[in-house]
């Protein structure tokens, strides 16, 4: 089959790209976006919550309008890719068969890997892997990549701007009710 990315220069391939960052967890990517600003707001590992996935700074007005997604990689047809890869726990591989990428996740590292699409494709059928043994749920840690054509990479973005602007994640998990109080009252 014939790759669906085109072979360039870092030089080339990094201008004007579309810039995201990738930090892989057990067992999960995340993908954050800079949004309308083109500034990624900042993260700190100590902010991190089971709504905030990447610890977004909710101080950081650069952060308010960032996109973040849960396995879905979304990026523009013809125009480079550069994606900052890190992670938050253990060593994990991210690995996209079909644009013949695959770099290694690694906390406390930031490694930038680039490539450009040249097919268009929003089946969702481009599979996200990784390609570590990364822990017991290794078999599910995998994503979609989705190349979408200039006008609806826009659309996307725009949908999935965040509409509470103090609401980081995308995906947030909602959390758990608090429990009832058990006690009887023995007058009763
Ligand atoms: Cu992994």
């Amino acid at each position: 089959m014939r790759p669906a990315r085109q072979q360039a220069s870092p030089q080339e391939s990094t201008q004007n790209a579309l810039e995201v960052h990738l930090i892989g967890e057990q067992f999960a990517w995340n993908i954050q976006y800079p949004g309308k600003d083109n500034v990624f707001g900042k993260r700190n590992v100590k902010l991190v919550t089971s709504t905030n996935p990447i610890g977004l700074d909710p101080d950081d007005p650069a952060g308010k309008d960032d996109i973040v997604t849960l396995n879905q990689l979304h990026v523009e047809l013809n125009r480079p890719v550069l994606v900052r890869i890190s992670s938050k726990d253990v060593i994990h591989s991210f690995f996209l068969p079909v644009m013949r990428v695959k770099q290694d996740a690694i906390p406390g590292m930031d490694v930038p890997i680039h490539f450009t699409p040249v097919k268009a494709d929003a089946t969702g059928d481009w599979e996200i892997a990784c390609a570590q043994l990364c822990g017991l749920g290794h078999y599910r840690m995998r994503g979609q990549l989705f190349v979408h054509p200039h006008d609806d990479f826009v659309s996307w973005a725009a949908k999935s701007a965040p509409e509470n602007p103090a609401t980081p994640a995308a995906n947030p998990v909602p959390e758990a009710t608090p429990a009832q109080p058990t006690t009887t009252n023995p007058a009763s």
